[in-house]
């Protein structure tokens, strides 16, 4: 088989670039691991930055997303039994995010795909990449009980944190920076409609808290729990008590309980690996980044990524220029780390950490209400959650 880009991961990386690329009129295959009932059920991010939303608007996959997406102007930040709303609007110069479950963002991305004949093969994974330095990259997959081999011009390595891209390349070529946090996220799906119009980041001395939603049937929330502990550890009363302690407010708001219908844990850890690329092998998305999910910026790295790449791409495949291609990298990494650094700083800002001492509590509730009470820390906030320009 032989194609021009050579995608690994169907994601949102892997997917948004082919469909990208086939809008310039650049051929490219995806391979995938999984099934597309597995792509495409799999409850992962919920929050959509302004630039997300436009691109996929503007290339014609935003239909969906406009009709069942829900435009939030703001969050809430809760402490001390109050909430404090942080306007995006006032504070950006108007800009807003959307609530949209990544598995419908894949939805609408595989069916265009397949609808203009692109070439997804599901439940086929990558095995290994050959020749990365020479002009002819060729990537081994599984197909059924054989081994076979797509050869292409470039290959975007769009597998996520575990995928076999990033090992593909050579030791010695790639600095990885990481930080694992002391803590995870116990996540639930709660049927039933929200309990707040906007999402609650809430600091609580038992831990952080989170009240998001998926639909105005179904509820996405989150409490702060051990990195190692299992879910078999959380019965649905131990949930709801740490939920109602967490999320309380002194005013009487109380949190809607419903049926919990899943429950999953996420570690939480910061990871770049630099450069993203290393000779025709193209890292984006998760493969080369992880972000906690304090700041929602993970989905949304990886639509910046893509971005870039395609841009770089089309580029390349049309005149031959390399310029775009060789400066992939640094360009991704500026967003990449400022977005590490928002993600890092919402993440130490709210989050119980187990070994602070007194002065560094002390230290954290002194950023919480700085960032409430003045209008620069606030929009600090606003604009980098709302996501940045692109560049
Ligand atoms: P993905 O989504 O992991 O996709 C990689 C795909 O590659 C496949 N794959 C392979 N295919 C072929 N051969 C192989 N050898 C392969 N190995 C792997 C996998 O099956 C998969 O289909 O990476 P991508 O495209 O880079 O996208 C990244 C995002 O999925 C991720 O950053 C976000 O989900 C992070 N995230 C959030 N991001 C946001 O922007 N906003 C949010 O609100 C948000 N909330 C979250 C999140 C992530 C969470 N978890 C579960 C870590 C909330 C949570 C709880
Ligand atoms: C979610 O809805 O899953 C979600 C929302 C905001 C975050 C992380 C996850 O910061």
């Amino acid at each position: 088989m032989r194609t021009q880009v050579g995608i690994i991961g169907a994601g949102p990386a892997g997917l948004l670039l082919s469909h990208l690329l086939h809008r310039a009129g650049i051929e490219s295959v995806i391979l995938e691991a999984r099934s597309r009932t597995d792509v495409e059920s799999t409850i992962r991010a919920g929050v959509l930055e302004q630039g997300t939303v436009d691109l996929l608007t503007s290339t014609g996959v935003g239909e969906r997303m406009r009709r069942d997406g829900a435009v939030h102007h703001g969050i809430e930040l809760r402490f001390d039994g109050r909430g404090h709303r942080i306007d995006f609007p006032t504070l950006t110069g108007g800009r807003a995010i959307t609530l949209y479950a990544q598995h419908e963002v894949l939805r609408d991305l595989v069916k265009v795909r397949l609808d203009a004949g692109g070439q997804i093969l599901f439940d086929t994974p990558a095995v290994d990449v050959d020749d990365l330095d020479g002009h002819c990259p060729a990537i081994r997959f599984r197909s059924g009980s054989r081994i076979e081999t797509l050869t292409c011009d470039v290959v975007a390595g769009c597998d996520g944190f575990r995928g076999v891209s990033r090992t593909a390349i050579p030791d010695g070529v790639l600095t990885e920076h990481v930080r694992a946090y002391p803590f995870g996220w116990l996540g639930v799906l709660v049927e039933g409609p929200p309990s707040a119009p906007e999402l609650i980041y809430a600091s609580h001395p038992r831990g952080f808290a989170l009240a998001s939603t998926r639909s105005p049937t179904l509820q996405r929330l989150y409490v702060q729990c051990d990195p190692a502990d299992e879910v078999e550890n959380w019965p649905d009363a131990r949930i709801w008590s740490e939920l109602h302690a967490r999320l309380q407010r002194d005013d009487g708001w109380r949190l809607a309980e419903g049926p919990i219908v899943q429950k999953d844990i996420v570690p939480m850890r910061s990871f770049v690996v630099e450069p993203m690329q290393h000779g025709r092998l193209f890292l984006a998305g998760d493969a080369a980044h992880i972000v906690p999910p304090t700041g929602a910026k993970g989905l949304n790295l990886a639509v910046a990524d893509v971005r870039v790449l395609s841009g770089a791409l089309i580029e390349f495949f049309t005149s031959g220029e390399r310029g775009g291609l060789d400066a992939y990298s640094a360009t991704c990494l500026r967003r990449v780390w400022r977005a590490e650094h928002f993600s890092w700083w919402m993440t130490a800002m709210l989050h119980h950490f187990p070994e602070d001492d007194r002065f560094l509590q002390k230290l954290q509730q002194a950023q919480l209400h700085y960032v409430v009470s003045s209008r620069a820390a606030a929009a600090t906030l606003a604009e980098n959650y709302v996501g940045l320009p692109f560049q």
